[in-house]
């Protein structure tokens, strides 16, 4: 019962520090984390949430696992186990946010800048400084106090890109 309890505890030294880590590209992400060098480490779980949904994998003994979510967010937890099935306290956890590409010049974020963003964002606006409620800096694409046919010259630079 010693034996079991000190391996344990040394389990959990060894995982304490690791840290999370994404690709920024296409919802792929990898966690990583320091090894645990004990002779009967058998292996890792890791527990991942994302969408507020947790999903426990089997990572065998590599100390770092790649896996795909469409949530914007993910928080990560890992376990070691031993040839005995010791599991281990967890480690503490790791959390990472995708930060979205976003293209300022698509005023009404439908995934591409055109006409549409002029009409829909600069149009109403027209004249607004910021003293009325209906200017929006966002749409004050050049940043001089009022929304006009400057800030459409400047959107339609951008037409096409996404
Ligand atoms: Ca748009
Ligand atoms: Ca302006």
């Amino acid at each position: 019962m010693d034996k079991l309890i000190k391996s344990m505890a040394f389990f959990i030294g060894f995982i304490l520090f690791y840290a999370l880590m994404s690709f920024a590209m296409a919802g792929e992400w990898q966690a990583v984390w320091n090894a645990n060098s004990e002779d009967d480490l058998a292996g890792y779980l890791l527990d991942v949430t994302a969408d507020g949904k947790t999903t426990t994998y089997s990572v065998g003994i590599d100390t770092s696992f790649a896996f795909f979510t469409d949530g914007d967010s993910v928080c990560a937890v890992v376990y070691a186990y031993d040839y005995a099935n010791n599991k281990s306290g967890p480690s503490d956890v790791a959390c990472a946010a995708v930060e979205p590409e976003t293209n300022r010049f698509d005023l009404n974020g439908d995934g591409i800048v055109n006409r549409q963003d002029y009409l829909d964002e600069i149009r109403p606006r027209y004249g607004s400084t910021p003293e009325n409620e209906s200017y929006s800096s966002a749409s004050d694409l050049n940043g001089d106090g009022i929304i006009n046919r400057g800030d459409f010259l400047e959107l339609r630079k951008h037409y096409g890109e996404i």
